[in-house]
């Protein structure tokens, strides 16, 4: 049987990494059966395209996986597909909270042939032989254990990726015009994968806005260490194959949630020489370690995601987030950037203790800080949260079904100190005021002092990141772009040119042990 895995696109970016879920079912399929990944992020479709595709490749079921603000566009292709007559499973953390809305037993229309609760490392190949069969079942659901919780896979052995092998053409974030000229530059940049590495699952914070710990429960997993250090030295010989680059997003929710085992593996990735650039999400209150952020930088770490949500402590408060302490975040961000490595720091607005001026507030403090790329979003109450909950008791949700009638931007909820609409103002303000041509300006010039590689990666991805608020799909929009920030890309052109023009002279001892200092983060 074909099987085709389908993430639908999320309407605002192009993504920039894919979704882990295809890759992990697609080496857990039984054999006999061939598995075709779309990312409609990748590879944009229309649902009759999707049903044409379907048609033409001989499909016998799809498999397609959403989170809740993408669940709308989701259903609208299982629809299609549907009534093509293809079967569809449906699976993510969506439709494990709400599965009676996928099946249409919530008084709306039905849309998948079968939901998959949970994770399905260990159902889906029960759901791969059952619709070949044509037997599928409505529900698929992981065993439980003696107190009917869900039995967790271990992890442990871990499912073999064959990153070497696999077709990543659709999520090579490198235009195909300018592959040929890149591959020629330095180590080569004929191709560009963010490619998503889990190390382990789950998180016993329970902050109140997060189905993280409800989904993966509060007990964490762990993959060994060398189960992952051989996953990265088979990225980087495909990125050395291809002349290419590769950098590794570790999704796990806190890649530093056991600092002795975070360390332990990150001492492996050191021995073995398998670092890669990499991005992890790591929460405040854990990178107070210096030897751990050492660790980090020695091993290819480059950008740290920090969940700050709010610089008022009583918000943090309000969402059972109080281990993060903002009067510690400078403190943080200055002890990664000696080594070079920048944050993405990420924002909630609209929590109950915001006013109007809650985007100036914020911005003053981040202005404080070394740069990095603040992201904004806004408090949703996420369905099967505790946060939801609290909000639905209160009788505080305009829009309970907000995932039905989706619109970025937009809260289902008011906050206690100021309305729907001033929360989407202050969110505007914070995006517009963090990438304005002036801020990035000032971003790469507070870094002056260091080695102009880290300059050009402060402003690639600060364009990059400006993306997710505003609308950057066309060509022209990314020409716009670059003609508002062409005084400073013209500067560190010029200086990236000299630096490469001295490079291909002896270089002066100086300039050597600068060279060293700059590629090893130190001061
Ligand atoms: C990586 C990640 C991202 C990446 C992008 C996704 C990507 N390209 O991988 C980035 C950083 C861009 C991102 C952004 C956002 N994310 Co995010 N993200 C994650 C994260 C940390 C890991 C996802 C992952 O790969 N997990 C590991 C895999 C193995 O698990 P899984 O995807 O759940 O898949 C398993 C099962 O669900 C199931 N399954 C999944 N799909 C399917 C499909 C079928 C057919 C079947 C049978 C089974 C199945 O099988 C898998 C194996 O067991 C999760 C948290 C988490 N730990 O999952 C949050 C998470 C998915 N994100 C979340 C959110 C809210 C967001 C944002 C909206 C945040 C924001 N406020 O801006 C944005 C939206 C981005 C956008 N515009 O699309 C929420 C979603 C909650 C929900 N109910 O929808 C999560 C769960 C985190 C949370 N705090 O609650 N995210
Ligand atoms: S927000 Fe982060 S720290 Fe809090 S429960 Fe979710 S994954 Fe854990």
């Amino acid at each position: 049987m074909k099987i085709l895995l389908y993430n639908p696109d999320n309407g605002v970016t192009r993504n920039f990494m894919p979704h882990l879920w295809m890759f992990l079912l697609q080496a857990l399929t039984p054999p006999g059966h061939e598995v075709i990944l779309v990312d409609g992020n990748a590879r944009a479709m229309t649902e009759e395209e999707l049903v044409r595709f379907v048609r033409r490749e001989g499909v016998g079921l799809v498999g397609i996986g959403a989170m809740t603000r993408m669940v709308a566009r989701a259903y609208r292709f299982a629809d299609a597909l549907r009534a093509a007559g293809v079967p569809v499973v449906m699976g993510g953390p969506h439709v494990t909270e709400c599965p009676e809305e996928a099946l249409g037993r919530a008084g709306g229309p039905r849309h998948a042939d079968a939901v998959a609760l949970g994770e399905a490392d260990e159902t889906w190949p029960l759901i791969v032989e059952d619709a070949a069969r044509g037997e599928l079942k409505e529900v698929y659901e992981p065993e439980r254990d003696a107190k009917g919780l869900d039995k967790k896979p271990s992890l442990q052995p871990y499912p073999h990726i064959p990153w070497e092998t696999l077709d990543l053409d659709q999520f090579s974030l490198v235009p195909s015009f300018f592959r040929p000229l890149l591959s020629k530059m330095g180590a080569g940049w004929g191709q560009f994968h963010v490619v998503p590495v889990e190390t382990g699952r789950g998180c016993p914070y329970g902050c109140e806005f997060c189905t993280v710990t409800g989904f993966f429960g509060d007990s964490i997993r762990f993959r060994t260490n060398e189960s992952v250090v051989e996953e990265l030295l088979r990225l980087k010989e495909r990125a050395r194959r291809e002349r290419g680059q590769v950098a590794v997003f570790f999704i796990d929710d806190n890649l530093a949630i056991n600092v002795k085992r975070t360390k332990s593996l990150l001492r492996d990735i050191i021995e073995a020489g398998a670092q890669l650039p990499w991005v992890a999400q790591i929460s405040a209150n854990l990178l107070r370690d210096e030897e751990l952020v050492d660790l980090i930088a020695a091993s290819g770490g480059k950008w740290v995601f920090i969940g700050m949500e709010s610089v008022d402590p009583a918000n943090m408060a309000d969402v059972n987030k109080n281990f993060s302490k903002p009067s510690e975040y400078g403190a943080v961000l200055e002890r990664l950037a000696r080594r070079d490595i920048y944050a993405i720091t990420s924002f909630i607005f609209g929590m109950d203790n915001d006013t109007v001026g809650v985007a100036d507030r914020t911005l003053g403090e981040i202005e404080s800080w070394p740069p990095g790329l603040p992201v904004f979003g806004q408090l949703t109450p996420f369905p099967a949260t505790p946060l939801y909950e609290r909000l639905e008791k209160a009788g505080r949700l305009d829009r309970p079904k907000h995932w039905l009638d989706f619109a970025p931007f937009v809260m289902a909820h008011a906050p206690l100190k100021m309305s729907i609409e001033e929360a989407r103002a202050e969110t505007r303000r914070a995006w517009e005021a963090s990438y304005s041509p002036a801020r990035n300006a000032e971003a790469v010039e507070s870094i002056a002092d260091r080695h102009i590689q880290y300059r050009i990666s402060m402003l690639v991805a600060r364009l990059f990141f400006r993306g997710i608020y505003f609308p950057q799909m066309t060509r022209r929009a990314w020409l716009k772009l670059l003609a508002d920030n062409r005084r400073t890309i013209f500067s560190l052109a010029r200086e990236g040119f000299a630096t490469w023009r001295r490079s291909r002279r002896a270089p002066e001892p100086e300039e050597v042990a600068s060279a060293a200092a700059a590629s090893w983060g130190a001061d």
